[in-house]
């Protein structure tokens, strides 16, 4: 069920007139059955974002090799790279996403710097944190 979410997940169409961007500059890197990556999939279709796929096989380590490393030094998925902005963490990147691409929006319109980041802590993960948020 999961690898068929993230498939009909994964796609690619044209973004508002509103976004930063038309051309297909986002790539996004993930493990199949990741469920951090779930989410950002998900954002990436609410937005409609164009994004190339970039899926590496773990039990193959993948991640482990010297270029995945030079973005993500823990080697941990997902990442999202947006010409030479790197994001790394889930929640990070769907804010990042919300904030670069607004048109259709994910969380609203925040208030205060505050309320973010309260929001930030209610949505994160009781998991530890094995790489650095940007
Ligand atoms: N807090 C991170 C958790 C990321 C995470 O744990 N990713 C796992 C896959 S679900 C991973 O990269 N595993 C491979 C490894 O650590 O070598 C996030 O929200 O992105």
């Amino acid at each position: 069920m999961f690898r068929g979410l993230a498939f009909s997940l994964q796609r690619r169409a044209t973004p508002s007139n509103t976004d930063r961007r038309h051309d297909l500059a986002i790539e996004f890197f993930w493990m199949p059955g990741g469920p951090f990556a779930l989410r950002c999939l998900m954002a990436l279709a609410v937005k409609d974002l164009p994004y190339h796929s970039r899926q590496l096989d773990v039990s193959k380590q993948e991640n482990r090799s010297p270029e995945f490393l030079a973005i993500s030094p823990s080697g941990t998925l997902p990442v999202l790279k947006d010409d030479a902005t790197v994001v790394r963490e889930s929640q990070a990147i769907m804010f990042y996403l919300d904030r670069a691409y607004p048109s259709v929006p994910l969380y609203g319109k925040l208030r205060s710097r505050r309320e973010g980041q309260c929001r930030r802590y209610a949505n994160s993960s009781p998991m530890p944190n094995r790489s650095s948020i940007p």
